[in-house]
């Protein structure tokens, strides 16, 4: 549901001061210390950014896929980890609950995950299915009313902080691919379930992936998300509207590093004048303004279509593969820029080019993208 265009521009005029003011002066710390400040998370849930897209009747703000762009582009104005934080109970951790929950699910776990007390994470990923992830081996073998899981996830996002799981596991071991997979509502406090220690990774000091094991971890049937063997479907819509949320969040990060690159151009002096004027240096900022502003342009215009009700798994892909390509060449750019500068740690340029590196990564490969844009233009002929 799409807010009213005031209610909108004060929810975004909220989020781009509470980034400005609040977030961006501790993002070195936040990097140093590897965490985001307690009192910090606790304004975020009294802010409501956890519960940006659920429902409102649980809580939540219920934005549209555009609602949560628009907010995204903001949230791209500062380090990524921060938007981590909450950014599983908005996207990849609670849209399966949301779009395939039974009634009885949504109002067990919903209102806490809008609130934030409830963090939520999505395990997809095992060791031995990355982009492959139609071929999970994690198991879940039905025992009477339960099912009993064994197996492993991999660099889950949150799994430190959350307190349910969208599982994928296969029920069915006869079925190779995402036909033998089905998803589960997975409390952490199940017996048998344990979580590893945080990875230490290239960039987004604050945000934490870990492992996930199951250990005959025995899960109640209604706990089940969607029918049998329907788990991959559910994981794959899921990461249709991740995709756009994660576009977004690429091309705020691009437009901060493009105001960056623009005030310290025109600050800095070579041959006796700012380097703005050299059109050396514009040309690179004219470069990522323009693919910012197109990547911003697709993003918005396919979120604007899966709030039609179209299916956006092309759109999606497309959106996420060239905003991510594109922040990558942005940040690149904006070390060049920068220079000696860019290259040190003391303006925060270094950082963000290591932060945005993961974008092309998670959530699907850019070459998963590619895979999927692919098929999809062949599938409609054009
Ligand atoms: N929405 C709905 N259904 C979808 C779908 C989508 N976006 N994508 C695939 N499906 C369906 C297909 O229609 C197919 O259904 P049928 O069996 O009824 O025909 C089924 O799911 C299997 O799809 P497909 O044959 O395309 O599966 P593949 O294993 O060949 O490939 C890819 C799927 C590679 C696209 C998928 O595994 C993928 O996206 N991988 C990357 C995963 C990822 O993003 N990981 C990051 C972890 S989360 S941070």
């Amino acid at each position: 549901m799409a807010l009213d265009a005031e209610t909108r521009d004060q929810l975004i005029d909220t989020v781009r001061r509470f980034v400005a003011e609040r977030l961006r002066p501790i993002e070195a710390q936040v990097a140093e210390n590897d965490a985001v400040p307690d009192d910090v998370l606790a304004d975020m849930r009294a802010l409501g950014l956890y519960g940006l897209t659920i429902p409102e009747e649980y809580g939540g703000l219920d934005l549209s896929m555009e609602d949560e762009c628009l907010v995204g582009f903001e949230l791209g104005r500062t380090s990524p980890a921060f938007r981590s934080a909450f950014g599983t109970n908005v996207g990849i951790g609670s849209q399966g609950l949301v779009m395939f929950g039974t009634p009885e699910q949504k109002q067990r776990w919903l209102p806490g995950i809008a609130s934030g007390e409830l963090v939520t994470s999505f395990a997809l990923t095992e060791p031995e299915a990355g982009s492959d992830s139609a071929s999970v081996q994690t198991r879940a073998t039905r025992d009477g009313d339960v099912y009993v899981l064994n197996g492993a996830k991999r660099y889950i996002t949150n799994a430190n902080k959350a307190g349910l799981f969208t599982v994928m596991a296969r029920t069915n071991p006869d079925v190779r691919g995402g036909g033998g997979v089905s998803a589960f509502l997975v409390p952490r406090d199940l017996p048998g379930l344990s979580i590893g220690k945080p990875e230490k990774k290239m960039g987004q000091q604050g945000a934490h992936i870990c492992d996930v094991i199951f250990d005959n971890v025995r899960v109640p049937v209604e706990n089940r998300l969607g029918g049998e063997g329907e788990g991959f479907k559910v994981a794959m819509q899921v990461l249709d509207r991740g995709r756009l949320h994660i576009s977004s969040v690429c091309i705020g990060v691009a437009e901060r590093l493009i105001a960056d690159c623009v005030a310290y151009a025109s600050e800095r002096k070579q041959f006796g004048q700012p380097i703005a004027s050299f059109q050396l240096i514009q040309g690179m900022i004219a470069d990522s303004k323009t693919e910012a502003m197109a990547a911003r342009a697709l993003t918005l215009e396919s979120a604007r279509k899966r709030d039609a009700g179209e299916t956006v798994t092309l759109e999606a892909a497309a959106s996420k593969y060239y905003a991510s390509e594109m922040v990558g060449r942005v940040a690149d750019r904006a070390v060049q820029i920068f220079g000696g500068a860019g290259y040190v740690a003391d303006y925060g340029i270094e950082r963000l080019y290591r932060d945005v590196r993961i974008f092309r990564i998670y959530e699907g490969t850019s070459q998963i993208q590619q895979v999927v844009i692919a098929r999809e233009t062949m599938k409609r002929g054009g």
